[in-house]
């Protein structure tokens, strides 16, 4: 079972296996540190899409040796999204990778009709993080992808994060669906989704060694002292896997929250398509960014697998 994000990298060491990254608008120092320590690690091979000036001249700077690295120059950023996807569409690539380019962009590319990476499913955001606080990895959904999703998405947002924590080796799941209290009341929506995702679990139909708790708090959710203080009593309470938040605000903040304010490492993907999509903020390190190559390496390969 993978328990920290450092694991990830033990778990695709021991497969031979190595996926091809397809990077949309590789021509930024972080995006290519990132994969240039991936490609050291010998855990993927790399398409590399984008300014092949400015690459070549940022891999030159940070010793990224590109003998082993196809590039496809291509200046134009929607461009270079729809190349980056269409090498997956096509099988020349295993999963695609966001550069230096604007969420929608890639998304938009993933998402197109004719050779786009979609599936009948749900796409959604999976962020991973490791928070020194707390005493598991923790999975948020999702914060970068459905803006306000409604009832049956939010179904979907959850089967697809509890596909990305069972390919950490999970084996129960416990999910916290959020709102800003316990108690249902019908003026706050949110908490009577929360209601009814818990419903649908105890319907059995998130399937085996499932617990969805909701509508729960933040608190509630990672803090057994909280717990205890407010007399909660629930499998989920202090010891969530999962948290379903109910729009992409809440996720996106509390994900940028646990990096700033929590000093959490983290990666994070894009679920519910033929295969992953690398899908990290612009802002994020080179770490982050690396953690979220090799987990989208892992999706990839457990996806080529079914
Ligand atoms: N899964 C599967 N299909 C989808 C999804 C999804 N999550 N979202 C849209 N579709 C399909 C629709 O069914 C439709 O067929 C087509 O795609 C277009 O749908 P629209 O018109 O609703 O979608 P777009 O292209 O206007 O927007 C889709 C985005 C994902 C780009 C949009 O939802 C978006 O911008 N999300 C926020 C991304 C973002 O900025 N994140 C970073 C900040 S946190």
């Amino acid at each position: 079972m993978i328990k920290k994000l450092d694991d990830i990298f033990l778990n695709l060491k021991e497969s031979k296996q190595k996926p091809i990254l397809s990077v949309a608008a590789a021509h930024d120092e972080e995006v290519l540190l990132a994969v240039k320590d991936a490609c050291k690690m010998n855990i993927i091979k790399a398409i590399l899409i984008g300014d092949e000036k400015k690459i070549r001249e940022i891999s030159k700077k940070i010793n990224f040796d590109l003998s082993e690295v196809e590039i496809i120059n291509e200046v134009d950023l929607k461009l270079c999204a729809e190349k980056a996807v269409k090498l997956v569409s096509s099988k020349k690539a295993d999963y695609v990778m966001k550069g230096l380019l604007d969420t929608s962009i890639i998304l938009k590319e993933v998402l197109n009709k004719e050779y786009g990476l979609r599936t009948d499913s749900l796409l959604s955001h999976v962020m991973i993080y490791e928070v020194p606080n707390y005493h598991k990895l923790l999975i948020l959904t999702d914060g970068g992808m459905n803006i306000d999703p409604d009832v049956p998405q939010k179904k979907k947002i959850i089967e697809n994060a509890i596909k990305a924590g069972k390919s950490l080796g999970i084996d129960t799941l416990k999910v916290a669906c959020l709102a800003a209290k316990e108690k249902v009341n019908p003026k706050m929506k949110r908490t009577v989704d929360a209601d009814e995702l818990k419903n649908m679990n105890q319907q059995g139909m998130f399937g085996k060694n499932i617990i969805v708790e909701g509508p729960i708090a933040f608190d509630l959710a990672i803090s057994k002292q909280a717990c205890r203080i407010k007399g909660y009593e629930s499998e989920v309470g202090g010891d969530a896997d999962i948290l379903l938040v109910p729009n992409i605000e809440t996720g996106n903040g509390i994900g940028k929250a646990l990096t700033y304010m929590a000093n959490a490492k983290s990666a994070g993907i894009i679920m519910g398509a033929k295969s992953p999509i690398v899908l990290v903020s612009r802002a994020d390190t080179h770490e982050s960014k690396l953690y979220s190559i090799a987990y989208g390496a892992i999706i990839s390969k457990n996806s080529n697998k079914n």
